[in-house]
């Protein structure tokens, strides 16, 4: 049975601002939610939301699980949904949030959904960002932390941007610029800088051509170029011209 906290609530929907915009990448702040697209079988109007709300947690018929729906910053109905779960028995009972779900654009359809570990750590995200009624942005976490991110930017509902994080640093972006579902070109980052790029031109899942950005390589000269005229400048011996080139900024 599903139950609702309504001396929580308060509290709740306080909350939930404040993590409805990490949830949905930036996309769910009062002004966009006026402005946004309305997802199919939805609306602006608070009286006319659907009766499915196109729920992505987990929880109908698991009487186990508790539900807390809440109103967020900017809606008249509750737009916020948490399911939690119960661990432990006696004095070592506690329960976690589980999965939380908001309708970001207030248009009465859930658009992002997070779920999370018994330590209260992230563990996917999708959002449906654009509204259109489909998912295009997929989030993994590994200790909580983003590990990857994928995106659909070409509408067909499955992803074309793949992007991967070490430490929550960008590494490695993998884009399919043809459509086949297979990523084409490979971008590899350094210090969350493009680096270089890897290019299969024929098609056979691997890289032809590996291109060094021209930007990081001109700045790379530069800062060579500078550092051996410091150098030249000061008289100084030229194997700390060396170490200077090698570390631009
Ligand atoms: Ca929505
Ligand atoms: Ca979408
Ligand atoms: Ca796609």
């Amino acid at each position: 049975m599903s139950r609702t906290f309504t001396g929580r609530a308060a509290i709740l929907a306080l909350a939930a601002g404040a993590l409805a915009v990490p949830a949905c990448g930036g996309g769910g702040s009062r002004e966009g939610a006026v402005k946004t697209a309305t997802a199919p079988g939805g609306s602006k109007d608070p009286s006319r939301w659907p009766a499915d709300d196109r729920s992505m947690c987990d929880w109908r018929n698991k009487p186990e699980l508790e539900v807390s729906e809440t109103i967020g910053p900017g809606a008249l109905r509750p737009n916020v949904r948490r399911v939690y779960k119960t661990f432990g028995e006696g004095e070592n009972r506690h329960r976690t949030l589980a999965c939380r779900e908001i309708d970001t654009n207030l248009d009465g359809i859930k658009d992002v959904v997070r779920t999370f570990n018994q330590k209260g750590e992230a563990l996917h995200e999708e959002a449906d960002t654009d509204y259109d009624g489909k998912i295009d942005v997929w989030l993994n976490f590994v200790d909580g932390r983003l590990a990857q991110q994928d995106v659909d930017t070409n509408k067909d509902g499955k992803p074309d941007v793949w992007k991967f994080y070490v430490n929550g640093q960008l590494q490695r972006i993998r884009r399919d610029r043809n459509g086949d579902g297979k990523p084409d070109v490979w971008e590899i980052y350094s210090k969350g800088r493009l680096e270089r790029v890897g290019t299969d031109e024929n098609g056979d899942g691997h890289v032809d051509r590996w291109d060094r950005d021209e930007q990081l390589k001109y700045e790379a000269e530069a800062a060579e170029r500078k550092a051996r005229e410091a150098t030249e400048d000061a008289g100084a011996p030229a194997s700390s011209s060396a170490d200077a080139g090698a570390a631009p900024n």
